[in-house]
This record gives structure tokens, sequence and C-alpha cells, in this order.
């Protein structure tokens, strides 16, 4: 793997500038680099361009650290889970109050959470906001990595497990009803930050809609930290993630008044499917805590709902699964890498499988001919809205191949991902740890030195000789 442009890390962790040194040496670049985004207790998505605890970079960094530092793996998510609202939710943004001064915005000041709603934690301050649940996944994966060591880490594993399975439960449970009141199995996001996918053309048609006012000025400060505005979001679009902010604000973050008025909301088919795994993690969770059969039985409940939900936004023309925009009831019909939605969710039937495959397998996303590496993009080559340096308008993002190679395997399909597996670390190997990749090129863009860029490269590294 590429060393990117930090100095620091031990003269080992330095030594393999440009050429692949085996897993033994990706190993030691891809711990350096979540060793060097290091703050206390959590980690630091990247350098600079993220100073703060992001939610589901936390559970991702936590899945690598599970391989490499299994306490810090667990010191991640419980100062994560310190922070959880009242609510159950899980605020996508904890706030680092020693990040220098103008160095990522919104800032904690912007939301202003906890002084507009009861249910924030005043210290330290968070968003709004929340992102894709990976963390049972996570928390799974640290109690996997432990079976089989010394009795104490095996028992201090369960102690984990077991202090965090109710806050898992109140996170899941909040997703279950706040977040989908039509008891559909399919969560409503508020804000394309929550999707993870911020810039997506998938939420193009939707935001269009959305009637913007004044917005109190601003300064970005993410364009200092990236080597080229190109890659990240234009001031448009953050003017309209900005106004979505300022009306979730009038609203004090209170969900049944942002269910009424909110000019966004939409059913997320990636998000959902995430919860649909995440709570088949909590599932295997739930045994090894022997926790009650009611909340067994709650958690297969919101199983069989999410992938029922998600068959129902099945486009058979398109072979893809599509959001919904709740305010217009209609799908959003657009093909990005979240249509691969029931992938990820799992237990699909062999055609619907074979249906997705083909897709992902065809010119318009990793079948493309013109492709450094054979990575779908984010979003669709065939797409109008297609960019391939525009953030996730069009680059590969190892984050998201994490989650269909790991899909892949659950799926029974082994070779598929194995050659996802091989694609992405060649990718790493080329390009460094970054946060996303030119699908042509294979040219690294956003920020390097990416800390769930390293975190999956552990994950899929260690699954050398064991399945995942
Ligand atoms: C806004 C931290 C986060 C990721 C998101 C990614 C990006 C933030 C931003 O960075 O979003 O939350 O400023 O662009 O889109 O998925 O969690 O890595």
């Amino acid at each position: 793997m590429r060393e990117a442009s930090s100095q620091e890390g031990t003269p080992e962790e330095r030594t393999v500038g440009g050429t692949p040194g085996g897993s033994g040496s990706a190993n030691a670049l891809a711990a350096g680099v979540l060793r060097r985004n290091g703050v206390k207790s959590w980690t630091r998505p990247a350098p600079t361009l993220y100073p703060h605890q992001w939610s589901w970079d936390s559970a991702f960094i936590a899945l690598g650290l599970a391989h490499s530092d299994n306490g810090r793996a667990t010191r991640e998510l419980e100062s994560l889970f310190a922070s959880q609202w009242s609510t159950g939710k899980v605020p996508h943004i904890v706030f680092n109050p020693d990040a220098p001064p103008r160095s990522y915005f919104p800032d904690a000041e912007r939301w202003n959470s906890s002084a507009l709603s009861p249910d924030a934690p005043s210290s330290p301050h968070t968003s709004g906001l929340c992102q894709p649940p990976v963390h049972a996944i996570a928390v799974r994966r640290i109690w996997e990595t432990s079976r089989g060591k010394d009795e104490r880490r095996v028992s201090r594993a369960r102690g984990f497990l077991r202090d965090n399975f109710p806050r898992l439960l109140n996170w899941h449970r909040y997703l279950a009803t706040a977040r989908d009141p039509e008891e559909s199995g399919l969560v409503t996001i508020y804000h394309p930050w929550e999707s993870g996918t911020d810039n997506s053309p998938r939420w193009d048609a939707a935001l269009e809609e959305v009637q913007i006012g004044e917005v109190p000025s601003y300064t970005r400060y993410d364009l200092q930290h990236v080597a080229d505005a190109s890659h990240r979001p234009t001031d448009a679009e953050y003017d309209r993630f900005l106004w979505l902010l300022e009306m979730l604000k009038r609203t004090r973050y209170e969900e049944a008044e942002i269910y009424e008025s909110h000019p966004f909301l939409v059913k997320d088919v990636f998000f959902s499917a995430i919860l649909v795994a995440a709570n088949e993690a909590l599932l295997d969770i739930a045994d090894v805590v022997d926790a009650p059969d009611e909340d067994r039985a709650r958690i297969e409940a919101w199983m069989h709902r999410g992938r029922r939900g998600l068959e129902g936004c099945w486009d058979p023309e398109l072979k893809l699964c599509l959001d919904l925009d709740v305010r217009a009831g209609e799908p959003l019909r657009t093909r990005t890498i979240a249509g691969f939605a029931p992938l990820i969710a799992g237990d699909l039937d062999p055609g619907r499988l074979e249906e997705l495959l083909g897709t992902l397998d065809s010119p318009a996303f990793a079948g493309h001919p013109g492709l450094r590496w054979p990575l779908p993009p984010s979003t669709s080559f065939r797409e109008p809205g297609f960019h391939p340096r525009s953030y996730w308008r069009g680059p590969t993002w190892p984050v998201a191949n994490w989650l269909l190679w790991w899909s892949l395997l659950r799926a029974g399909e082994p070779e598929r991902a194995a050659q996802m597996r091989g694609a992405t670390l060649d990718q790493l190997s080329e390009g460094g740890f970054a946060e996303y990749f030119e699908p042509f090129t294979g040219e690294p863009l956003g920020s390097r030195e990416q800390s769930w860029t390293a975190a999956v490269a552990l994950d899929m590294l260690a699954a050398e000789t064991k399945s995942a």
C-alpha cells in the first residue's frame, strides 16, 4: 500500500512507497493511519477535513480496529454511544471541543442541538442528524475477533456486548419507530447527510422541490483541505444542506414536528438495508448476552419488515431498488450504489440475487470496460448526474466496496466477493488510503489517510485466511 502525505509513522510503515508490500506491511500501514488519526478514545475520520467524531465512520473504524486493537475498538464505540440522544438516536457528529477553530462547518454552534432539544446531550455537543447504523455489525466483529483468544479477552468482550446491547436496541428501536411511523420497514431520512452519500444524484429530484429561504451566512472550511474544490459538493448543494438544517432547527429536532412540516422526507433504501443487516448482527449479540425472548422477537420482526419494505421498492426495469420520496409519494428513479440495498439486507431469493449481480456486472456499474479497477462507481455511468470526480456523484468509495464484498460473502458468492476484495486492495495499494477514487484513472480523491478506508482494508486483509 502506498503511504499518503503524512510523514508520521514508524520506519517500517514508511518503506512501502508505491508498491504493494504484502498483507503484513499493508496491515501495518492501515493500522498506522488509524493510530495517527486517533484522538483520546476515538478516531477522526481524516487528519484535517473531518476533525470530529462521525457516527458510521466510527463503526467502520471499530470494525477494522477489532483486528489490530480490540480494546481501542470498544472505546471507539463507547465514546460514540456516550453521546446517544435520550430518544435512542446516535448523532451523526460528536463535536470535538479541542478541534482547531474554523476547521469544519457546520459546527456545534450552528447545530445548537443541546439548547434546542431536551433529548440532546449537553456535553460534548452533537449534530441533530444520524447516519446508517453499522454499529451492531462492528460490535459483532469485536466479539468474533475475541473468540479463541485468552479467557480474559473473551470475558471483556462479553461484558462489552452486555453493556452495549441496550444502547444498540434503543438505537434500532428509534429507527424502527420515530423514523418509520408508517411501519413500512423503511427508514425516513431528513437530510442527505443522514444517508452518508451526501450529494448523490439520488436526492436531486427531492431537493429540487425544496423552496430555499434565507440561509444565515456561512463560510465553508472543507474546501481548504482538498486538492481541488471539484471533489467536494458545490456551493449550491451546500446552500440546500444548510437550509434543511435551519428547517430542522425550527422544529427543535422534534420528530413529530419534523414529520409534519419538514420539506425533505425520504425513505432511504441503503440506510434501511444496513439496518436489516445490523438487526441480524444484533440478534447474534442477543444470543451472546442471553437477551429476553421478547427483545429477540422484536428484532426479528424489524428484520422481516425491512426486507419486505425493500422488496416493495424494487424496480423491475432498472433491476435495482429505489428510494421513495415521502412528500411526493414517488420513487426516486436514479441508478446509484444504493440500489444494491437488497444485497446488503440479505436473504434474497436466487432470482433476485441473479438480477442484482447482473446489474453489478453490467457496463452501468462494475462491468464498464474503461475502468481502472472493476469496482462499482457510487453513481451509475448511465446517469446524467454522473461525475467521475465529484464525491458521491461517481467516484468509487472503498467503504461502499466493503459493504458489497461483505454482502456477497453472506449471499454465498465467494468468488465474486474475492474479486471485489482483490480489486479494492489493489486500488488502495496503488492510490493509498484515500477517501474515494476516480473510477477510470484510479486517481485518489478527497482526503488522504481516510480512517474508514484503512479500517475496511484491515477487515478485508484479515479475511485472507478466514471467511468474513
Ligand atoms: C457530512 C466523514 C463523513 C462521512 C460521510 C461523507 C462525508 C460529511 C461532509 O464525510 O460527510 O457528514 O462534510 O461531507 O459523505 O459519509 O461519514 O467521513
